[in-house]
C-alpha cells in the first residue's frame, strides 16, 4: 500500500479522506456560496480540522480498538453529514435538536424523499470504503502511540481547533453572538462543530427560564414603548367593528402565484380579482417571517406579534408559556374562536398550543369526512375542507373569529391530472412546475369557500383575510425560479421573493386599495384589533398596525435581514430597496436598522426562552 510507505497513521490518513469530502460536499452538493478568498480557505480547512479533531481521539484507545474506532466514526460522521444533505435539499437550513422532534419534518421528507435522494450519493462511502479496507488490511497500522504522540497528537487537535475558531471570527465577527444564521456557522466552523454548539444553545436555552427575572421584561416594555411604533389607533379603527373575522392562512403560497400565466392561463384568476376589488385592501410588499416551524411559526407570528424563534418551533418547544395571544383577547372581547384544520391534531403540536393561547374549538382530520375521491397527497383536498366545514360555521356563536388553514398547496405539489385545470410550468425543477397546478386549485377553492358564505349568508357579517403562510419553493430551486421571473436570483431577489399575498376584505367596504406599505406577519396582530375597534393597550408587540402613520419602518426575518422602507439588508449586503442596488458597505446605510433587528430578534427570545410574560400584568 502507498500510503503505508508514507508511514502516517491511519487517523491521519482517514481525517484527510474524511475532510476532503466533506469539503466536496459542503461545495459541491450543499452549494453553500463563497463570496471571496478567506471564505474558501476556511471552507476548505475547517472539514480537516473537524475530521482530525474526531479521528485524532483514537490514539488514546488501544491499538485493537482503534481501527474499530476510525471505522465506525467514519460510518457515523457520513451518516450526519448525509442526514443534513437531505435535510438541506429539502429546507436549505441545518439540522437543529429541536427540529429532530418536529414530527412533520420527516412527514415532509418521507413525501418527498425520492426528489432528494440523488444517484451521485452513492460516491459519498468512497472514503469509508478506503479507510475500511486500510484498517483491516493493515492491521499493524495500529500503533502503541507513546504518551508523547498522544499528547502531540491531541496538542495538534487543539490548535486546529483555535485557528479555525479565530479565522471564523476574523471572517465573520460576532459570529457566535449572532448566530441566528446557520448557514454562516456551518460555513465557518463545519457541521460537527456546529451541532456542538447547537447542543450547547439547546442546554442554556432551557436554562434560561429558570434564571430569568421581571426585571428584563420591563426593559423590553420600554423598549417597545419608544420603537416598535404607535399603538394610537389608526384611520380604520373599528371599520369592522361586530364582525366575524374568518382568517385563511393559504399554505405556502408566494407573491409570484399572483398575476402569473401558464401557457395563456391566469394562475390565480380569483385572487387576481379579488386583489382589485373595492372592497379589498390588498398589501403588495407583506413579508412572511417564518422559521424553521413554517405554518406553525406563521400561525405563531399571527397570534402574538412576536418573532418565532431561531431554532425550531415555538409551537413545539413553548407550548407552555404564557402569551398574550389573539384569541385569549379575542374571548375576553366576548368572540367564540375556533381553527379549521385537516389534518392530524397533534401536528406541530397545535393542540396544545391551541388550547392555551385560547381557541375554544379545534376542527381536526376528524372533523371532516375524508374519502379515496377528496384527498390526496396531504389529505382532504382544500375544496372539500372548505365545503364542510361551512355547517360547523354556521352553528358557532356570531361574532367568531375562526382560523383555515389550507392543505392542497404543499409541497411537493401533487394533484391527480383530472383535477388540474392548468398545464405545468417547463423548468428544470419539476417542484417548480408542480406548483401552479396546486396554486390554481387552492385558487379555486377559496372562489368556492367565497361563494359558500355568501349562501350561508355569513358573508356579509364577516371580513375575510387571506395569508399566505411561508415560501412554497426554497432556495434550491432559484435557477428554475429565476428564469419564470426573468431575473437572476441574488440576495435581493431572494427576499423579494419572500412576500406572501396578503389581502383584507371587507364586504361592503368602498375605499379598497393596493398597499405598497413594507408589512408582515408581525403586523397582522395589531391591525386586526385596530380593524374590530379593540384597544388594548398593555399588548405587548413587536408589530404596528398596518394603516398607522407612525410605523417602525422595517419588517425582520428570522435569521437578521430585513426589508426596512429604504433598504433590504440579507447575508451582510445592503441593497436600496427601490433599485436593488448594492450600496457601499462604507456608507453603513443598513447598519442602524441592523442594531434594531438585532435587538428585537435577541428580546424575542429572551420572551419566549424565559416565559418572561408570566410576570408582565396584562390587564
Ligand atoms: C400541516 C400543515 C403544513 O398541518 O400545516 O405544515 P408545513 O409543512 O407547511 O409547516
Ligand atoms: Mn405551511
Amino acid at each position: 500500500m502507498q500510503f503505508n510507505k508514507l508511514r502516517l497513521p491511519l487517523f491521519v490518513i482517514a481525517s484527510f479522506l474524511f475532510g476532503l469530502k466533506t469539503y466536496f460536499m459542503y461545495r459541491f452538493m450543499f452549494g453553500l456560496t463563497i463570496e471571496n478568498l478567506m471564505q474558501e480557505f476556511i471552507l476548505f480547512v475547517n472539514p480537516l480540522a473537524s475530521a482530525y479533531l474526531v479521528f485524532a481521539i483514537s490514539v488514546w484507545l488501544k491499538p485493537k480498538n482503534q481501527m474499530r474506532y476510525l471505522r465506525w466514526t467514519a460510518i457515523a460522521g457520513t451518516l450526519i453529514l448525509y442526514l443534513n444533505l437531505v435535510f438541506y435539499r429539502n429546507f436549505t437550513d441545518f439540522i437543529t435538536i429541536p427540529v429532530l422532534f418536529q414530527g412533520n419534518n420527516a412527514a415532509d421528507l418521507t413525501s418527498s424523499i425520492f426528489t432528494l435522494i440523488h444517484f451521485e450519493d452513492v460516491l459519498l462511502i468512497l472514503d469509508i470504503i478506503i479507510i475500511w479496507l486500510l484498517s483491516v488490511k493493515s492491521i499493524h497500522a495500529a500503533v502503541h502511540f507513546s504518551r508523547h504522540s498522544k499528547i502531540a497528537a491531541t496538542a495538534v487537535t487543539f490548535l486546529l481547533l483555535a485557528g479555525n475558531v479565530v479565522l471564523a471570527e476574523i471572517e465573520r465577527p460576532m459570529l457566535f453572538v449572532r448566530a441566528f444564521d446557520r448557514e454562516y456557522l456551518v460555513k465557518n466552523i463545519g457541521i460537527y462543530n456546529y451541532h456542538i454548539y447547537d447542543a450547547t444553545m439547546q442546554t442554556k436555552t432551557k436554562a434560561q427560564r429558570v434564571f430569568a427575572d421581571d426585571s428584563e421584561i420591563s426593559e423590553i416594555e420600554t423598549y417597545m414603548k419608544e420603537e416598535t411604533g404607535s399603538k394610537e389607533s389608526s384611520e380604520m379603527f373599528g371599520v369592522a367593528e361586530d364582525k366575524n373575522v374568518i382568517f385563511v392562512s393559504i399554505e405556502s403560497f408566494q407573491n409570484y402565484l399572483l398575476d402569473s400565466e401558464i401557457n395563456g392561463t391566469e394562475t390565480t384568476p380569483f385572487l387576481n380579482d379579488l386583489k382589485e376589488r373595492n372592497d379589498t385592501i390588498w398589501f403588495e410588499n407583506f413579508y412572511h417571517q417564518t422559521a424553521q416551524g413554517k405554518t406553525s411559526d406563521s400561525e405563531f407570528i399571527v397570534e402574538n406579534s412576536l418573532y418565532p424563534l431561531d431554532r425550531g418551533s415555538v409551537y413545539f418547544t413553548h407550548a407552555q408559556n404564557e402569551y398574550n395571544a389573539l384569541p385569549e383577547i379575542l374571548n375576553q372581547n366576548e368572540y367564540e374562536t375556533t381553527v379549521f384544520h385537516a389534518n392530524n391534531k397533534s401536528f406541530w403540536n397545535r393542540e396544545v398550543m391551541y388550547d392555551n393561547i385560547g381557541y375554544d374549538e379545534f376542527y381536526g382530520e376528524e372533523s371532516f369526512e375524508e374519502t379515496e375521491e377528496n384527498s390526496f397527497g396531504w389529505g382532504l383536498e382544500d375544496k372539500d375542507f372548505f365545503e364542510q366545514s361551512i355547517p360547523y360555521l354556521e352553528d358557532q356563536e356570531q361574532p367568531f373569529y375562526s382560523k383555515f388553514i389550507t392543505l392542497t398547496h404543499h409541497f411537493p405539489f401533487e394533484l391527480p391530472e383530472e383535477k388540474a385545470n392548468i398545464d405545468k410550468h417547463d423548468s428544470g425543477s419539476q417542484t417548480l412546475n408542480d406548483s401552479f397546478q396546486t396554486a390554481r386549485y387552492t385558487d379555486e377553492a377559496v372562489e368556492v369557500f367565497f361563494n359558500e358564505l355568501k349562501e350561508s349568508g355569513l358573508y356579509e357579517d364577516s371580513i375575510i383575510v387571506l395569508m399566505g403562510d411561508h415560501y412554497g419553493i426554497s432556495e434550491f430551486h432559484n435557477k428554475a425560479m429565476g428564469e419564470f421571473i426573468g431575473k437572476e436570483i441574488n440576495g435581493y431577489e431572494h427576499m423579494q421573493l419572500q412576500r406572501v399575498p396578503f389581502m383584507i376584505h371587507i364586504p361592503g367596504y368602498e375605499d379598497g386599495e393596493n398597499s405598497d406599505e413594507v408589512v408582515g406577519q408581525i403586523d397582522v396582530k395589531p391591525t386586526l384589533l385596530n380593524l374590530l375597534g379593540i384597544e388594548d393597550e398593555k399588548d405587548l408587540t413587536f408589530g404596528t398596525d398596518m394603516f398607522s402613520d407612525d410605523r417602525k419602518g422595517f419588517i425582520a426575518m428570522r435569521d437578521g435581514s430585513f426589508v426596512s422602507d429604504d433598504y433590504i439588508y440579507t447575508d451582510s449586503i445592503c441593497y436600496d430597496r427601490e433599485t436593488g442596488e448594492e450600496i457601499d458597505p462604507e456608507e453603513e446605510a443598513c447598519a442602524p436598522v441592523r442594531e434594531k433587528v438585532d435587538q428585537e430578534l435577541q428580546y424575542s427570545n429572551d420572551i419566549i426562552y424565559g416565559d418572561l410574560f408570566r410576570f408582565y400584568d396584562f390587564k
